[in-house]
């Protein structure tokens, strides 16, 4: 890069009016990164003539290679509009559902973005993805309609039909924005609305005005939608290298035609049409047939120039239309066999696309200095909190951000987003960069002074020589050797100090959002648990990150900048300051910020809220090195992936192993990747994918396996009864199971007993569940400060939902059974917000509710927390984490624990510490209930010898909590659940069969199968098991020879309907099955597969008949 762009873009990074900081969105490969690399010519960075091939922005080889971008990576521009001149940073983004979590690091640096849409595909579900992520980060878009040579060269499509299409498009976009705006617009209509009494409890004597109506009608939409004629729409082939909007044609044909700008604008799109004889534009072209404005003034323009170049290469037409545009081409461009080359050197300077797309950037996006009120409050209020009880230090902090104020007073507050590894030779004070003009002149002047000493030198020599002296001849030479192997030396301690260097250097990707940061500055680094509530009252008043010793806060520590970049595609550029509302990358901080965290100067500030992550990582593999010695290796690698991949997830396992878990199969083939070649640098194999499954208990089937009505028949097999009945009616001294599954069990020591029944829940109560997690995680935070005696203020929004969450359960959980029910919660589980329910069936305890952070009354007497009520909740905890069948997670499983009984005497003496949970009970426990054994005495001391060979009682308490709901589990019918994707795969009709072949194949099946309008593409949604899905979209690209691509995203839990333990047990699955039942039970299979990878005891029959076998061998 030249110098000159360099101190341009310094300047222009002082004044944040003018700078736009944007990503390109969109589905894969529709075209984000071609788009990028139009922007990054018209800057000279690459040529035009490369521009859509190169793919600049793709800097690592196996985006190349793939053809799809992995890694989101910025590039700042300048560009000049109306006489202003811009700085735009541009992060480009990828599309593969795999990576969305990259889509999520970059919008949160941005205040707008570009969503690009395929003009043949239309709306993909990662453009819905994107939308909404735009959304939620409150940032601004605009559209691109790209691709649109597709329409011309491969549908065919006239340029009325072509019209008509792109209308659904923008229909298609504007109802997923629509439907974005409607939710959100009746969720701050609730909002307000409870909002409201408070204020009036408040006794400001406001009046409060009731208003009825939703808030649809009066909340101004008009600016939201995506319409060509509101100027943020630009339709485009990035590829032919052309883009236009409205304004550009309606400027061309004021003047050509005398029509005034602003009535073109308003007619260029819609249903205008051109009254040639009247000199006037009339409204209603589709009723009476003509043509529309924007198809005879536009599209008609663009379709014949396509006609004359490419399809019939019309020499004379050709030569004809590129005078009459006043376009210059090259003679090498005419002669080019590849018509295509002559079509985007006409239409790259016909309509430029940069010219298109970057002046509605400028117009349309917000600069920095605009960024709303809400988005700032949306990014400081943590979780629950509300803005409002935030220190008021914080809330002043809102100001700040709103004025994006570079002043030498203003804090400084830094997002970054993710952490990016760059080579440390790519550094630029590490990389070689071309000499300026001052260096050359200066290094050809030590040149020649060097070789005009050596000459003078040369010519002394020779004089002596020929005088007959030579003194010093050896001298010299012995001196240069010296001279060369010290050079040898100071080489090789270089070599080895680069070597050391070559170590990965981590870049942070990230913003400043006030003040101006330096190198070498120091900050607060802000967890994402940091309160600066605390942080203020810890700290003391007016401290700043550079004061020396400053008290230990927790969830804050302290950095130092290192080296500031600007961030240009493949390189960086160092920079001496970087002032508020721009986009950077900073170095120096791996050692302080994992994924994610926000630097500040000022404790006042908050952590800001996490990013939105839409990809759920469920591929999991165990990873490890060929030779076992590099293990230490691995592991440092594999905490490098972790802190440059925004989603990837390593764990160490209970088994050792090392796991990585990814979002999909491609991010993990990326991943597996940069371990080999980056962070590890060894060779590694990864086991086949861990697939995850869950454990789930079902109603008793009604039917048998041949459909026959149970209740009818009686069971013939002995054996099986036999095994049946020592499953249910299992009885031993300190365990019962009874008919109908209530299980009993009494702790070791005998003090307390458990009766724990295993419900099915409902399938939508635990889709609920599952689909509500962190609000329930959000909850468990609020009892648990409640239980501490800690009040927390509640933002009312989170209260409302956790109000709605109860009443649909409410809803959900009806009938007999659940009277009651989720009142009646005790825990969630597994990890305290899983898709379980613990349900307190006993009528004797009456414990606080969960839910009682609802009705602020709630501290009732009656309602006091029983001692070791823990250890239940704990018990149920270690249940639902590992279930019976495969040590699997549980889930859609409501434990009820109907009988809890704790024996203990009144006034058992204690000298143990062990035992002082005991002491708890037996002093305090409201439920001294039943039986205080027969004789205290012997009891007593029965006890005490018990308590000490079992360990306490509370962990007495947890195993036997533990164990009775796993029984209790295992009395119900039991069943696996798989994890599934959803993928929609867009298909040629040719091909269609083949798709079905390979889903049908893979238990994939088939949902919804639509033709999309226009084309002669279908689209298919089906689902299909994670299990099965593995190489599922190579072989759907061979097998369709790349026409069709699928994305798996994955969707939900589904029992697989088939029993694990099911043998033949009646008359008829005898003669439908016969004895050994040895057709394929698919739950069985994959239940065995995980028991076998877990090392646990698999029930299978190796040999079968050996007899038999025997008897065949002998033959032989
Ligand atoms: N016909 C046509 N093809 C295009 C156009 N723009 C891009 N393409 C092609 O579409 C394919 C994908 O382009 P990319 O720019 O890599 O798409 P992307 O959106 O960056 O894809 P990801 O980063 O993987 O999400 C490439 O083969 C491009 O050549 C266009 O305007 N017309
Ligand atoms: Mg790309």
């Amino acid at each position: 890069m030249g110098l000159t762009i360099l101190e341009k873009i310094k300047v222009l990074q002082k004044n944040p009016a003018n700078i736009r900081n944007l990503c390109i969105l969109a589905h894969v490969d529709h075209g984000k990164t071609t788009l990028a690399d139009c922007l990054v010519a018209s800057n000279g960075i690459i040529s035009s003539r490369l521009a859509g091939k190169l793919r600049y922005l793709d800097s690592r080889e196996d985006e190349q290679i793939r053809g799809i971008t992995m890694k989101s990576s910025a590039i700042s521009l300048h560009f000049t509009h109306r006489e202003q001149e811009y700085l735009l940073n541009l992060i480009d983004s990828p599309g593969h559902v795999d990576f969305s979590s990259e889509v999520s690091t970059a919008v949160r640096l941005c205040d707008g973005a570009i969503v690009i849409v395929d003009a043949v595909e239309g709306v993909c579900p990662q453009t819905q993805a994107v939308l909404r992520q735009a959304w939620l980060e409150n940032i601004r878009p605009v559209l691109v309609i790209n691709k649109i040579d597709r329409l011309i060269l491969e549908l065919k499509l006239t340029s009325q039909e072509a019209y008509s299409h792109l209308q659904k498009i923008l229909g298609q976009v504007n109802a997923v924005t629509g439907s974005l705006f409607t939710s959100k617009v009746l969720e701050e209509r609730a909002e307000k609305d409870s909002e409201e009494p408070e204020r009036e409890a408040s006794g400001y004597g406001e009046e409060v005005v009731y208003d009825w109506s939703a808030g649809l009608e009066e909340v101004d939409d008009s600016n939201l939608y995506f319409s060509p004629d509101q100027g943020n729409v630009v339709f485009a082939s990035a590829i032919d290298g052309w883009g236009f909007s409205i304004q550009q044609f309606a400027e061309i044909y004021s003047q050509r035609m005398g029509i005034r700008p602003w009535v073109l604008l308003k007619t260029l799109w819609g249903d205008f049409y051109l009254n040639a004889k009247a000199k006037k534009i009339i409204k209603g072209a589709q009723a009476k047939g003509k043509k529309p404005l924007f198809v005879q003034l536009v599209l008609d323009n663009i379709w014949s120039l396509y006609d004359a170049v490419v399809t019939k290469r019309d020499k004379e037409k050709v030569d004809k239309v590129v005078t009459s545009l006043g376009v210059k081409i090259m003679a090498r461009d005419t002669r080019h066999s590849d018509p295509k080359v002559l079509l985007s050197a006409i239409c790259s300077q016909w309509l430029p696309v940069p010219q298109a797309v970057l002046s509605m950037v400028c117009e349309k996006l917000p600069s920095p200095l605009e960024m709303s009120a809400e988005r700032v409050e949306k990014l400081l209020s943590v979780g629950a909190r509300r803005f409002n009880s935030l220190p008021q230090q914080t809330q002043e902090l809102k100001q700040v951000f709103l004025q994006c104020s570079s002043e030498d007073n203003a804090p400084v507050i830094v997002f970054v987003s993710k952490m990016f590894v760059v080579d440390s030779k790519a550094l630029p004070h590490k990389r070689q960069r071309p000499l300026t003009h001052e260096e050359i002149a200066q290094r050809r002047e030590v040149a020649r002074q060097r070789h005009a000493e050596r000459m003078a030198s040369a010519e002394n020599h020779a004089d002596r020589v020929k005088a007959g002296t030579a003194p010093q001849e050896v001298q010299p030479s012995a001196d240069s050797s010296d001279v060369s192997s010290k050079m040898e030396a100071l080489a090789v301690k270089e070599q080895s100090a680069e070597e050391e260097e070559e170590r990965e250097t981590f870049v942070a990707f990230a913003r400043v959002f006030s003040g101006v940061v330096r190198p070498g500055q120091r900050v607060f680094v802000l967890g994402p648990k940091y309160d600066p509530a605390l942080g203020l009252n810890t700290l003391p008043e007016g401290c700043s990150a550079q004061s020396d010793s400053l008290p230990d806060t927790p969830h804050m520590s302290r950095s130092t900048l290192g080296g500031l970049y600007l961030l240009m595609g493949r390189e960086l550029e160092e920079l001496e300051e970087v002032p508020a509302g721009n986009v950077l990358g900073i170095g120096g901080l791996e050692d302080f910020v994992l994924k994610s965290a926000t630097l500040s100067s000022s404790p006042a500030c908050p952590p800001f809220t996490p990013l939105n992550f839409e990809a759920t990582p469920i591929v999991r593999v165990a990873i490890e090195p060929k030779h076992p010695s590099e293990m230490p290796k691995l592991v440092r690698g594999m905490r490098l992936l972790n802190q440059a991949d925004p989603c990837a997830e390593v764990l160490i396992q209970e088994t050792g192993e090392h796991v990585l878990v990814t979002a999909g199969e491609v991010h993990l083939q990326r991943c597996l990747d940069d371990l080999r070649q980056r962070f590890a640098k060894i060779e590694i194999s990864a086991s086949k994918p861990i697939i995850p499954f869950r454990e789930t208990v079902v109603r008793p089937p009604k039917v048998d396996m041949v459909n026959e009505d149970l209740g009818k028949q009686h069971k013939v097999a002995i054996i099986h009864q036999v095994k049946e009945d020592s499953s249910l009616g299992r009885s031993s001294d300190t365990l019962h199971v009874d008919s109908v599954g209530l299980v009993t069990l009494t702790t070791p020591n005998r003090l307390a007993t458990v009766s724990i029944r295993a419900i099915p829940l409902p399938q939508e109560v635990m889709s609920l569940l599952e689909s509500s997690a962190e609000l329930i995680r959000t909850l468990e935070q609020v009892n648990m400060s409640l239980r501490e005696g800690r009040a927390l203020e509640v933002n009312p929004r989170t209260l409302e939902d956790i109000a709605a969450l109860k009443d649909r359960l409410e809803t959900l959980l009806q009938g007999h059974r659940w009277r009651n029910a989720v009142e009646r919660i005790w825990a969630f589980g597994p990890r305290r917000y899983g898709p379980n329910i613990l349900l307190n069936g006993v009528e004797s305890y009456q414990r606080p509710s969960v839910w009682q952070c609802l009705n602020h009354s709630a501290d009732k007497p009656h309602t006091t927390l029983r001692d070791l009520d823990n250890s239940i909740v704990s018990g149920f905890q270690l249940a639902t984490l590992a279930g019976p069948m495969c040590e699997e997670p549980l889930m859609g499983v409501c434990f009820s624990l109907e009988r809890w009984d704790v024996q203990t005497s009144a006034s058992a003496p204690h000298q143990d510490s062990v035992e002082e949970e005991e002491d708890a009970v037996s002093q305090d426990a409201p439920g001294d209930i039943e039986a205080q054994g027969e004789n205290a005495a012997v009891g007593q001391a029965k006890w005490r010898i018990e308590a000490d060979c079992y360990g306490p009682v509370s962990g007495q308490l947890i195993a036997a909590t533990k164990e009775a709901c796993r029984h209790a589990f295992q009395a119900q019918p039991q069943r696996l659940m798989a994890a599934m994707y959803t993928c929609e795969i867009m298909a040629t009709a040719e091909v269609l069969g083949r798709v079905y072949g390979v889903l049908g194949k893979r238990e994939g099946r088939v949902v919804h199968e639509e033709m999309k309008e226009g084309t002669d593409m279908f689209t298919i949604k089906a689902i299909l098991p994670v299990a099965e899905s593995f190489g599922f979209t190579d072989e759907i690209r061979k097998r369709t020879s790349g026409l069709a691509s699928p994305q798996l995203i994955f969707s939900h839990w589904e029992v697989i309907s088939s029993d694990p333990y099911w043998v033949p047990t009646t008359e008829e699955e005898y003669l439908h099955f016969g004895e050994k039942a040895d057709s394929a039970n698919q739950a069985l299979k994959y239940m065995n597969a995980v028991r076998r990878r877990k090392g646990l005891y698999v029930e299978e029959k190796t040999v079968e008949h050996a007899e038999k076998q025997r008897t065949l061998g002998k033959n032989k």
